[in-house]
């Protein structure tokens, strides 16, 4: 099979135009940054040092950026640990150590999308109004920009606004849409979606999916049935189950992982609304508990707003600069 990347010259062009990632990101992180920096930066309370005994502030201030009990436990006992050898003098020593403590949380995220496939089958899901279509939407521009090929399956047979917003999506980004209209039987279209990609040698075929509470029994059985539909097409198909998650609704997300995992194992996830909200600190209390690739970040509405999951930049774009925190003597 030939190679689905193609790292042309045009590919590069075309990347070379996008906006710069990392610092872009900070500033869509700002929300969930600003929280934690105005938390830190009380932390040091006029001492050369910080003190260890304010240690359990900074854990109650890690819980509360919706980072879990989990995750903010493993940061504190890490701060421990390195305050036992090394005095953390400044704010620097202190977000270095948090920095630490994260990339281990954060390590089993940081896998890109294997491809290994073709078509690469990725079945979206997701409870209502997360951000199911737009993230297949930014996806999917993103794959043109990567010079793949794509196609996309309205599996959201329950209303007709939704089978419309995902033709839009087609026509504008300029990739076929495969439908049968409202009150469709989803799985049909997956079949069919999956057969025409297959003949149409397409490199990336995602399916959207209708929202759905864990508690709609028939809803749930569903995505069972679409699987199970996919898979007897393609034993390796859908080659991932994709849960989409907004960042924003904190906690909340981490249940909605859970029941979603018992019904259809998850396979990978992207965190949509990061732009928005003070929460992003989740996708640690996701990563603590789940270790799941997060294939992308959503930071906004356009096609543009989607960004490869990379735990090093989401890092960066997540804790305070040093400087911005409050240093011993300086003013508020
Ligand atoms: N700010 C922001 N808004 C987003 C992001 N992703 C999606 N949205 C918005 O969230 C709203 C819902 O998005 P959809 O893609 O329709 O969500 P969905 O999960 O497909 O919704 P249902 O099909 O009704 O379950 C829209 O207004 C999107 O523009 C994001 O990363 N940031
Ligand atoms: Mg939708």
């Amino acid at each position: 099979m030939p190679p689905l990347f193609r790292n042309t010259k045009k590919t590069e062009n075309k990347l070379k135009s996008s906006p710069p990632g990392p610092s872009n990101l900070r500033e869509r992180l700002s929300k969930t940054r600003n929280a934690l920096t105005r938390g830190l930066s009380g932390l040091f309370r006029g001492s050369e040092t910080l003190d260890p005994s304010l240690f359990e502030d900074l854990e109650d201030l890690l819980v509360s950026a919706d980072l879990g009990v989990g995750p903010s436990t493993k940061i504190i006992d890490h701060l421990r640990d390195v305050s036992q050898r090394q005095n953390l003098n400044s704010a620097g020593d202190l977000i270095a150590a948090i920095r630490e403590e994260m990339t281990v949380i954060l390590e089993p995220c940081g896998k890109s999308l294997p491809f290994d496939g073709r078509p690469y089958v990725m079945l979206i899901v997701g409870v209502n109004g997360v951000g199911k279509t737009t993230t297949i939407a930014k996806i999917t521009h993103w794959l043109l920009q990567q010079e793949r090929t794509v196609m996309l399956a309205a599996g959201d047979t329950y209303r007709a606004a939704a089978v419309e917003q995902l033709t839009r999506w087609g026509e504008r980004l300029q990739v076929p849409v495969i439908s049968q209209g409202q009150d469709a039987d989803a799985a049909a279209v997956a079949h069919d979606a999956l057969v025409s990609a297959r003949a149409r040698s397409t490199d990336v075929l995602m399916i959207d999916t209708a929202g759905r509470q864990h508690t709609q029994s028939d809803l749930m059985n569903q995505l069972i049935k679409i699987k199970r539909v996919l898979n007897k097409l393609d034993p390796e198909a859908p080659h991932e189950i994709v849960q989409v998650l907004d960042a924003g609704t904190g906690q909340n997300a981490l249940s909605q992982l859970q029941h979603f995992h018992q019904a259809v194992q998850v396979d990978s996830l992207c965190l949509t609304k990061l732009d928005g909200t003070a929460k992003g600190g989740i996708l640690l209390a996701i990563a603590d508990k789940f270790a799941l690739p997060v294939r992308f970040i959503g930071v906004g509405e356009g096609p543009d707003d989607l960004r490869p999951f990379n735990t090093a930049q989401f890092i960066d774009a997540l804790l305070p600069d040093a400087e911005s925190l409050q240093r011993p003597g300086a003013p508020a």
